[in-house]
């Protein structure tokens, strides 16, 4: 098992505890073109928790929402936040004021700090919110330069950490399920240690020589874990791209030296298309893919061209990180692997009884760091005697490999992100000339899937592209642009069962 003392602050030990091992002087964080030490993160990290406690009033157990993209501020503001005691919910920069007010509401949020750059959905939130009072602009481009940095630098280096315990919730994971209503999950001060000393650790082998880099968004805790958690563990460095495009990622592999990088097999399949003649990405001794199945010609591939192997997981924003995974001396295309130490997995059928090697079950996980839903009624649907039932198939084989076969839910997966099909109808259905839609995943080469919308129009509606491209924009003007529907479909009418209940799956067969 792992074993923790009692009183535990994950803030504390992801960076004041290198300088008390003596790697003050070694890169912590690299981004905004320049390199911080983990002394100097301590010193930044002191600082802004003394902003948090002594001007904004954050107390123990607060929850503060952090909204950004992936930069070394983002990074500072949640470990100081977390050093203060609060509870974190770290939010994509993508996400419009109807998301984020959602997230608010049910996580309770007091605080936010936002960077500025992105200020003007987060303030739309405060209006009519009973929660969230204080908003606290940040200089996402380290330059010091808003109301929280102002704060921070008239602070001292000493702060002394709030004495949480080891199960103390410290983070709340957003997962937004199939319906587009999010759900969050809690995770404890010791569980952001425990991926760290159990997955980094076993499968990775993280050293204070590794350098970290990669796409996913901090907000997602695939991210979170990968980017900034194993790096700070271990006294590694942490790369944070703002923009983290295929060929920007190549580029900064080539310049930091990165030896772990972590993202979606769209992304590495992109990377490879990339890849001019003579790059050089020999740096990297580890290629983590998650987030979506990983096609065994982007392994293949990967192999082919680098000569090293890409290592497929599979994690849940409800246990936090990877629970099972291929291994540097055991790893196979078109297989997930082995769970992770500390994580027990099964494939079961409907009624829950665990299903003999070789047949196709629901996929159900218990380990040390989950499953802890914030609302009693999903914890009792999704969470049987310790085990969450995935939303995933798999087969396990005579070996004891797990396969993956399919996703259970409507969920549209698309370049990593995941989409849910009735929040973007709901979006659509906003529109003045949709009559009724249904949303679906449509099988795509380079993104996986695409989201696909099959429209009714209004009477009087005219189909064709400029009501394609109008609709487009309506979704990316109403939720978070990334979700809009990249193919539209005008139809007569939805395929629907007696009932009235819309028949998706008629959809996606006649796709
Ligand atoms: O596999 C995933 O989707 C995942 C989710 C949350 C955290 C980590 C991972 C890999």
């Amino acid at each position: 098992g792992f074993d923790y003392p009692n009183q535990l602050n994950a803030g504390y030990e992801l960076c004041d505890a290198m300088v008390e091992r003596g790697l003050g002087d070694h890169t912590a964080l690299i981004g905004n073109g320049r390199r911080r030490t983990y002394k100097e993160l301590v010193d930044w990290t002191n600082r802004l928790a003394h902003a948090l406690v002594d001007d904004l009033g954050v107390k123990p157990g607060n929850r503060v929402l952090i909204r950004s993209a992936n930069n070394p501020a983002m990074v500072a503001c949640w470990l100081a936040a977390t050093k203060a005691g609060a509870v974190v919910v770290n939010t994509m920069p993508m996400l419009r004021a109807a998301e984020l007010t959602k997230i608010v509401d049910k996580a309770e949020i007091t605080h936010a700090l936002c960077d500025t750059r992105l200020m003007d959905e987060m303030e739309a939130c405060t209006k009519d919110s009973t929660f969230l009072k204080v908003v606290t602009g940040f200089d996402g481009t380290s330059n010091h330069d808003a109301e929280l940095d102002r704060l921070a630098l008239e602070k001292p280096v000493q702060f002394t950490p709030c004495p949480t315990s080891r199960d103390d919730v410290a983070l709340l994971g957003f997962t937004s399920g199939t319906t587009g209503d999010p759900k969050a999950t809690m995770h404890f001060h010791r569980d952001l240690l425990i991926i760290a000393d159990g997955y980094a650790k076993e499968v990775l082998g993280v050293t204070p020589e590794d350098v970290f880099i990669g796409s996913p968004p901090l907000a997602f805790t695939f991210g979170l874990g990968g980017l900034a958690i194993f790096p700070l563990r271990f006294g590694a460095a942490a790369t944070l791209l703002e923009n983290a495009s295929p060929p920007n990622m190549i580029e900064i592999i080539e310049k930091y030296k990165a030896t772990v990088c972590f993202t979606a097999p769209t992304a590495y399949r992109a990377m490879l298309a990339a890849m001019a003649e003579g790059a050089d990405l020999s740096s990297l001794r580890a290629a983590v893919s998650a987030g979506e199945t990983l096609p065994k010609p982007v392994y293949d591939d990967w192999m082919r061209k680098t000569g090293k192997p890409m290592l497929d997981g599979i994690g849940a924003t409800e246990m936090l990180h990877i629970f099972i995974s291929n291994r540097f001396d055991d790893h196979r295309p078109a297989c997930t692997g082995k769970p992770v130490t500390g994580y027990e997995v099964k494939v079961i059928d409907d009624t829950g009884q665990e299903l003999p090697a070789g047949e196709v079950g629901r996929l159900a996980v218990r380990g040390p760091t989950g499953c802890r839903y914030m609302a009693d009624d999903r914890q009792a649907g999704y969470v049987l005697d310790g085990w969450n039932v995935t939303g995933d198939s798999f087969m396990k084989d005579q070996d004891g490999y797990l396969h993956f076969a399919a996703r259970n839910d409507d969920m549209i997966i698309s370049s990593g992100y995941n989409i849910a099909g009735p929040e973007v109808e709901a979006a659509l259905l906003s529109h003045p000339d949709i009559a009724e839609c249904a949303v679906i995943g449509a099988p795509d080469d380079a993104r996986g899937s695409i989201v696909q919308a099959h429209v009714v129009l209004n009477a009087g509606a005219v189909p064709g592209d400029p009501l394609i491209k109008a609709l487009q924009d309506h979704v990316k003007a109403t939720i978070a642009p990334f979700k809009y529907p990249r193919s539209v479909v005008f139809t007569k009418a939805l395929p629907k069962t007696e009932t009235g209940k819309i028949q998706r799956f008629r959809l996606k067969e006649s796709g």
